[in-house]
């Protein structure tokens, strides 16, 4: 380490700093490829490792339940204006911990107990808050579930339309965090309009598109936006949920303290340094890159025997039927991971196999994009899953790509890594001050 620096965790708590180091480690040494994981910059990790942590800051700024939140005040009022400014939000509301209590505030505040909703099936690439079983959502509201077509796994607009008619929803959840498609927002808009729903879209996914101006933007059609901000959008683990200013105060009300109680200014803080970093033309550029990488990706895995839900891709993900190479996707997953190739299993639309062993992987490309890489590496990263996954039981194999993907890995370092070895410190302490 260097000498001017000391490390806390390190010398304070030697057990959990031997496992964050190791974390660290991973992240540099593999491939990540789970679609809604990223690499946030050093700015956005310091400011949620910041003094922030320690203060209580209940309500909103200019109106708080506690003193000495002048300076928390200036932090969330940044995250909140320039949220606006990214994404043409008339209200925004940044406290939320997760896209979870985004979607919890957002059905606090639009319907009761008991209200139907219509929403993406989880088995068709939904989410869990759009009404599972065993979710809060699932158990509080009456969903129904709209799904993809059987013939191109495209959503089914008859069915949605048919959905609403039928069902008559107080409201429309649209977004999904297993869907390779642009979502056309205003079909969904049209609908809601026809049948009085209001119109939710959580773009937790692929908020760093619309951010970017790639996808088009559900804040011009939509009643409510929530999204996570750790995915595209590359900043710290957490929510937003935003509005048209006449529900401004209600959303308010249904976060905190509907739904919260003191907000997490530290992530908050990292949250203002997120948009703040999405604001600058080069985030655009980055955005850009994913979604090539994506489809240079997805192009080559299905030239080599794969099949591919919908046929490709145009965001950051792909969802990868990887049962006519005779294995299931949680083989291919565990056989990716001892190659240093991080994904996760996934149903497929119509899946005939178990959640816990699905036909499918999803894979992503922002973090990989986050460290540098290209359209070469896309195809190279592409070889070699289809090679494993091909000879899965070949361990001679696996672990000559496991030294391939090393190699690879070491020449695009993760940003941490990036920042310590031109400070000439190591793995795992940009949060050390100087002594
Ligand atoms: N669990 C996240 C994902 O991986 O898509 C969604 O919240």
């Amino acid at each position: 380490m260097n000498n001017s620096t000391v490390n806390f965790v390190e010398q304070d708590d030697p057990d959990v700093w031997a496992a964050i180091a190791a974390e660290q480690v991973r992240q540099q040494d593999g491939l990540e490829m789970i679609a809604s994981e990223n690499f946030t910059s050093p700015a956005v990790m310091q400011a949620v490792g910041s003094v922030l942590t320690n203060k209580y800051a209940e309500g909103y700024p200019g109106h708080r339940y506690y003193g000495g939140c002048e300076f928390v005040d200036t932090v969330e009022e940044l995250a909140r204006q320039r949220a606006k400014q990214l994404f043409g939000a008339e209200h925004v509301n940044v406290q939320p911990h997760s896209g979870s209590q985004a979607n919890s505030a957002v059905y606090l505040m639009a319907i009761q107990p008991g209200d139907t909703v219509l929403a993406f099936d989880l088995a068709h690439g939904g989410h869990l808050t759009h009404g599972m079983k065993l979710n809060s959502s699932g158990i509080l509201y009456r969903f129904v579930h709209y799904g993809v077509r059987r013939d191109n796994n495209l959503l089914d607009f008859d069915q949605i339309a048919a959905l609403a008619r039928e069902h008559k929803p107080k409201l429309i959840v649209a977004g999904a965090s297993a869907y390779p498609r642009e979502i056309p927002h205003d079909t969904f808009a049209e609908i809601a309009r026809d049948v009085g729903a209001k119109l939710m879209v959580d773009m937790a996914h692929y908020a760093g598109l619309v951010a970017a101006g790639i996808h088009n933007n559900p804040l011009l059609v939509a009643d409510f936006v929530t999204s996570t901000t750790h995915k595209t959008l590359r900043g710290p683990r957490g929510g937003i949920a935003m509005c048209r200013a006449e529900n401004a105060k209600a959303l308010d009300r249904a976060v905190f303290p509907g739904t919260q109680g003191g907000p997490l200014m530290h992530v908050i803080a990292g949250k203002a340094v997120a948009f703040g970093e999405a604001l600058q033309p080069d985030f655009k550029e980055y955005a850009q890159k994913v979604v090539d990488n994506a489809r240079t990706l997805a192009a080559a895995l299905a030239c080599g025997g794969v099949k591919l839900v919908s046929g490709g891709t145009d965001n950051h993900l792909m969802l990868v039927d990887v049962t006519p190479l005779g294995i299931g996707g949680k083989l291919a997953e565990e056989v990716l991971d001892r190659c240093g190739i991080t994904c996760n299993k996934n149903m497929i639309p119509f899946d005939e196999r178990k959640p816990m062993d699905p036909s499918g992987i999803r894979l992503g490309t922002p973090a990989l994009t986050t460290r540098g890489m290209g359209s070469d590496e896309m195809q190279r990263i592409a070889n070699w899953i289809l090679r494993v996954l091909k000879s899965a039981d070949d361990t001679a194999l696996v672990a000559a790509t496991k030294s391939e993907v090393a190699e690879l890995a070491e020449q695009f370092p993760v940003p941490a890594a990036k920042l310590e070895r031109q400070a000439g410190t190591r793995a795992g302490t940009l949060q050390t001050v100087a002594r």
